[in-house]
């Protein structure tokens, strides 16, 4: 153990550990920018590259950055001395003069640290004249925009996409002013192998990288009388959007997002749960077989786009392998404009269907072209939890003063296990809930698939159909999906049923969630509300959906039936 003093303050940490960690030990928090340390989420960058992290250590003659600086038996640091505030206060003024100033205007303001740490410190002027880089906006993506004159050089994103994610989509290039993060050959991202996973979006302390939004096109549909506007809610909002206002982490606020939506304008207000429970039916019908006929193993899950379009970069040899259903939400665009158009007698052309998603890469998936039904889109928009707070705020709502109401039917009832979709491990368990009854016929006496839940990396189970022992595994982060495949691809492991998530933890986690510091304690606290709601709600498999089984009455007919293929089922945009 190592002992020092920090601020006039002993504190005794582990051999190796840093200045800036040590200080947290004692409650010191010393401002970074460049520096992550995501925990069991495995997310670190540690490049020392902005340096507001400097700190003064007795008997050295520079400032010593606390992020990559290992404590040393019977230092003495000063992490607020005359000369650290001093040069704080300049590393950020020159930071700031290569900078646009369009706080007012950017939109991660309020949620830019460049932006926090300026206030913090009272930097409000440009102190230095001369130079700046210039570079275009890139907003060749449906789902991801660079403004690469806000990057500061972090290189959190790099680390993301490249050691986190194994992307490999964006790097560093150039030198001095000339130095960007960029794709490949300077290409605009759409010319990318971006997956528009939206991990990056995520860590990016400024604006360099945002997601695009679609706020201007729902307020658009919602004041326009000729059109019958539907939103649905994926699972893991109602689990993260109090985050924006105010509410401890955690808090489940279904109803209220409910009542918010209603008031907000939307004419029916549907449940993506109620979609996932359908997922399951299909999905549900494609494991089975697979697994009878013992061919085309393992099956993947198939639901999560930033994970399809890893798909197709980095294993297309395996596009065999996924389901062929449509993702949830997409499922929910295609029956809100057939099943439910017709029930209410409105043409489907007259409909706009807007999906919010935790994620960035389902406004990338929402405008391929062949998700579309009789040359009509499924979904029109796509807009992040972020997003719709802002529409919230905007509209004078707070979610917290907000009553319960219930989704509208035909489309808003949804089980346990459609809830369970957004974290990672729920799809495989909501799946694992249906198969093992449909196949033994016997009543699954514990349903709780502990083994496959939380942030692990990848985690497995062993189910018992009827003397098959199916083996099945859930990953998220693309990382962990690589190496999985990789074993998978050179038969080293076997596996009957994947699960895979591109961001890590699942969609609790994704690149449209309320942003955050203390990330693993957030997604964890997500995940539990998660799993609240499913361990509350009365039913908690798929196929117990009454309004799922009754739409497979009223229109599908069966689950895998020709008109389930030709509505549910799609082949991938690659
Ligand atoms: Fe997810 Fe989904 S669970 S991908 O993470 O499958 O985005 O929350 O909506 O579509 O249901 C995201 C979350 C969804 C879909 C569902 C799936
Ligand atoms: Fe890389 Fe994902 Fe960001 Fe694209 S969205 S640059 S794949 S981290």
């Amino acid at each position: 153990m190592i002992n020092l003093i920090i601020d006039n303050k002993p504190v005794t940490v582990e051999e190796g550990t840093t200045i800036l960690e040590a200080a947290k030990q004692i409650n010191i928090k010393i401002p970074a920018l460049c520096y992550m340390d995501l925990g069991e989420l495995k997310m670190v960058n540690k490049v020392s590259s902005c340096r507001i992290c400097s700190v003064e250590v007795e008997g050295r003659r520079n400032l010593a950055p606390s992020c990559s600086t290992p404590v040393a038996e019977g230092m003495k640091i000063h992490t607020n001395s005359k000369r650290v505030l001093f040069a704080r206060r300049k590393l950020l003024e020159l930071m700031l003069s290569n900078h646009p100033f369009d706080c007012l205007t950017c939109n991660k303001s309020t949620d830019c640290d460049l932006q926090t740490l300026a206030v913090q410190f009272g930097v409000n002027a440009k102190h230095f004249k001369g130079v700046r880089s210039s570079f275009p906006v890139d907003t060749s993506s449906q789902a991801l925009r660079r403004d690469p004159e806000k990057c500061i050089m972090c290189r959190r994103c790099e680390t993301m996409c490249n050691e986190v994610q194994t992307v490999g989509a964006i790097t560093a290039f150039g030198r001095g002013f000339n130095t960007v993060v960029a794709p490949a050959e300077m290409q605009p991202l759409v010319n990318s192998n971006c997956v528009y996973c939206g991990q990056c979006v995520t860590v990016c302390p400024t604006g360099a990288l945002t997601a695009v939004g679609y706020m201007k096109e729902t307020w658009d549909a919602l004041f326009d009388p000729s059109k019958k506007v539907v939103v649905q809610v994926a699972p893991a909002i109602r689990a993260a959007i109090g985050e924006e206002f105010g509410m401890p982490d955690g808090t489940a606020v279904t109803g209220k997002l409910v009542a918010a939506l209603h008031q907000l304008g939307f004419d029916a207000v549907f449940d993506t749960t109620f979609a996932a429970d359908l997922t399951i039916m299909e999905e549900g019908k494609e494991i089975i077989e697979r697994i009878q006929k013992n061919e085309n193993l393992p099956i993947l899950t198939s639901c999560c786009p930033g994970w399809i379009n890893f798909l197709e970069f980095h294993f297309p040899q395996l596009k065999y392998m996924p389901s062929t259903s449509k993702s949830p939400h997409q499922m929910m665009g295609t029956v809100v404009k057939t099943y439910y158009a017709e029930k209410i007698g409105v043409k489907p052309e007259d409909m706009v269907v807007i999906s919010v998603m935790p994620c960035i890469a389902k406004k990338y998936e929402a405008a391929q072209p062949n998700l579309e039904t009789n040359g009509i889109r499924d979904v029109d928009y796509v807009i992040t939890t972020r997003e719709l707070a802002k529409m919230f705020k905007e509209a004078g709502i707070d979610l917290k003063d907000m009553p319960d109401e219930e989704f509208d039917n035909p489309l808003g009832e949804s089980t346990g296990a459609g809830v369970i979709f957004g974290s990672s491990g729920g799809v495989l368990e909501a799946a694992l809930r249906t198969v093992y009854e449909v196949v033994t016929g016997n009543k699954l006496e514990n349903i709780d698939f502990a083994a496959v839940r939380g942030l692990a990396g990848v985690k497995e189970a062993f189910i018992d159909l009827n003397g098959r022992i199916i083996r099945v595994a859930a990953t998220s982060g693309l990382g962990n999906a690589r190496k999985i495949l990789e074993k998978v691809e050179d038969g080293s492991i076997k596996y009957d049923v994947i699960e895979i998530m591109a961001c890590p933890g699942g969609c609790v986690n994704g690149g449209g969630q309320p942003f955050c510091h203390d990330r693993q304690e957030k997604i964890e606290a997500r995940m539990r509300a998660i799993y609240e709601i499913d361990h509350t709600t009365k039913v908690r498999k798929s196929h117990e959906n009454a309004s799922v089984q009754k739409l497979y009455d009223e229109f599908f007919g069966e689950p895998g039936s020709e008109k389930a293929h030709q509505l549910l089922h799609t082949d991938y945009w690659f």
